[in-house]
């Protein structure tokens, strides 16, 4: 593939040595790769995008029009690459240190795990659309049941702090996120999704007190959750709505 020259993009900002992440400030996905960006402590610029008002330069660069995208510098021109798990495997395969592990099987075990991060992300969405109190306890229980399986993954792993024992991985980046969101939603309706998961909380608590996991987001982003839940109208934006009020 050719890289597109950097004329030919428009773009409003220049792609220097330094990676170019275009992200938008609640995405979980652009977390990931901003954990993997900072682990391998790679300098980069986070460009800020409105996903209700795509910019023409970023709807021409990106196949799927979604966040996260990476721009490269590549000679004179800019190579966009686009869905977050490539991403972070392209930066995981070109910076060290490696946050995959070396053995192909246990690497494809990982990736795999980052897949139910993904799915994990999809209830969450369920989760603070759902319109009733039918949808939100059905997506309340999946999560349930998601938290006491990684609980009993996490116990047969032994001892931690990350997912993978002592090196800290691409899972962990895939979670960080997922659990972040349980900061704002609980508060406003208790779960309970992690009750008595103690292998599960000693993990949430290391990867919130991870540096490039705080860094992910903005100091704004819980008050920008919020708002946005409440934007979505559903069972918890309008219990989050009365307990502001
Ligand atoms: N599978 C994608 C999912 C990315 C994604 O869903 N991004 C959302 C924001 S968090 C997005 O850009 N949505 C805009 C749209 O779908 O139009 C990835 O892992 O990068």
């Amino acid at each position: 593939m050719k890289p597109l020259p950097a004329s030919a993009t428009a773009l409003p900002f220049t792609v220097g040595d330094a990676p170019v992440l275009v992200s938008h400030a609640l995405c979980p996905y652009v977390q990931r790769a901003s954990i993997v960006l900072a682990e391998k402590g790679v300098a980069f610029q986070r460009v800020d995008i409105d996903l209700a008002h795509k910019p023409d330069w970023f709807t021409a660069l990106s196949p799927l029009g979604k966040t996260p995208m990476l721009l490269l510098r590549e000679g004179d021109g800019v190579t966009a690459l686009f869905e977050s798990a490539v991403i972070c495997d392209y930066l995981d395969e070109t910076r060290a240190p490696a946050l995959h592990p070396a053995a192909p099987l246990a690497r494809a075990r990982h990736r795999a795990w980052v897949e139910v991060a993904s799915a994990t992300l999809n209830t969450i969405w369920q989760l603070y659309t759902a319109r009733d109190d039918a949808a939100f306890d059905t997506a309340r229980r999946a999560l349930r049941q998601r938290a006491v399986q990684l609980d009993a993954e996490l116990a047969a792993r032994g001892p931690g702090p990350w997912f993978a024992g002592a090196a800290f991985s691409l899972v962990d980046a895939a979670f960080a996120p997922v659990w972040r969101y349980f900061e704002v939603i609980d508060p406003i309706i208790d779960t309970g999704v992690f009750a008595e998961l103690p292998q599960l909380a000693a993990w949430r608590d290391a990867l919130a007190r991870r540096g490039s996991v705080r860094e992910a987001v903005r100091s704004d982003y819980p008050q920008r959750l919020r708002e946005f839940i409440v934007r979505q109208g559903g069972v918890l934006g309008q219990r989050a709505q009365a307990l502001a009020v």
